[in-house]
């Protein structure tokens, strides 16, 4: 008998569901980078108003609504303040230096969350010796910080820092709703102190495309200029928008049971010799889980075989991301999968 996959790689790998195609094949549309498209700016105005800002942008990707930002909030030469596992400055192919020319400026948090105090210790003297430090950037929940929550109070620190000198703070929100639907918090209390927020719909949400842009009227009228600059202009758009859509009115309450399975896939793992992981970590829906002394890359492989599809994210660690496409039931298939795996011998690294 075949054994079903179990694809926990991404929560990037999600299908749309029938209900959403049905919204998808029923939107109205028209030329987008017209202004035409009906759906596309719904879309927009009420991920605005939901995150309690002027106006949004919707782009193909999370990373151009990254870099958008990046281009916006800077002149080539200036610098960003990014944390050194920071999805803008690890994932991005360079695209600081290659799309805005700026340098980073890395401070080295714990599991991706940093201090007001570690942006003031890289903060530069108004001396023409130096680059001009422009843009602070958080990420939440912290992607290679196996999905840590950014909490508000260290945020609101932050902010307060580039209010008195002068700096902008952007947010890569890729999974900012998974940090929404686990504090509890509002999208509009938890976006409040950022200038510009990347959100996106074809993570956890389920949405086939697209993530948007977020913040004040001007800031999106610039972006709106680098999307267009960088290749992002949409014709009709709407038919993805739909999708989008779809996804944050009917998929947003379902991601606390992706936390949920992610807690039981952690707590489960935790038991299995060979394996490290702390459930107490597990604050989302990433688990990330050592296998130390044996290489990443031919656990993954293995793991594969047996149907269990996971993510190398260092020598001896690999992440697993729950998603909609996968059931408690199947979570509850992984442990056998992986002891099945880890007592089979696997070449040491
Ligand atoms: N992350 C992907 C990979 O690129 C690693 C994943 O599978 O997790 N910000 C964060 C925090 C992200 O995790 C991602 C995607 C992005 C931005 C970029 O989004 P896309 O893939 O839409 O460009």
């Amino acid at each position: 008998m075949t054994q079903m996959i179990i694809d926990l790689r991404s929560d990037t790998i999600t299908q749309p569901t029938l209900e959403m195609r049905q919204a998808i094949a029923q939107a109205p549309v028209g030329d987008d980078v017209l202004g035409d498209d009906p759906t596309v700016q719904a879309l927009e105005t009420y991920v605005a108003q939901l995150l309690g800002k002027e106006a949004a942008v919707y782009m193909p990707s999370g990373t151009m609504t990254n870099q958008v930002a990046l281009r916006v909030h800077t002149e080539p030469g200036d610098e960003v303040i990014l944390e050194a596992e920071a999805h803008i400055y690890y994932y991005e192919g360079g695209g600081p230096a290659a799309l805005s020319g700026v340098m980073c400026r890395l401070v080295t948090g714990q599991q991706g969350i940093f201090s007001a105090q570690d942006v003031i210790s890289v903060l530069r003297p108004a001396d023409p010796h130096f680059p001009r430090t422009r843009l602070v950037c958080l990420e939440n929940t912290h992607n290679r910080g196996g999905g840590r929550i950014f909490p508000l109070s260290n945020i609101q620190a932050i902010a307060e820092i580039c209010r008195d000198r002068h700096l902008k703070l952007h947010l890569d929100g890729a999974r900012f709703w998974n940090a929404c639907v686990a504090t509890g918090l509002s999208p509009a209390d938890y976006a409040a102190p950022f200038d510009t927020i990347s959100v996106c719909f074809s993570k956890g949400l389920g949405a086939p495309v697209g993530s948007a842009l977020v913040g004040s009227a001007a800031d999106m009228q610039r972006a709106r200029r680098f999307r267009k600059l960088f290749g992002g202009g949409m014709r009709q758009a709407g038919l993805l928008a739909a999708g989008a859509l779809y996804a944050l009115q009917h998929h947003y309450d379902r991601l606390a049971d992706d936390h949920a399975h992610a807690q039981i896939l952690a707590q489960s793992l935790a038991e299995i010799p060979g394996i490290q992981v702390n459930p107490a970590d597990v604050q989302t829906n990433i688990v990330v889980f050592q296998t130390p002394g044996r290489d990443a890359v031919a656990v993954a492989d293995q793991l594969d075989q047996q149907g269990v599809r996971v993510l190398p994210v260092g020598p001896h660690a690999l992440r697993a991301v729950t998603n909609l496409m996968v059931s408690r039931a199947q979570i509850q298939q992984v442990p056998e999968r992986v002891q099945a795996v880890l007592g089979s011998g696997i070449a040491l690294a």
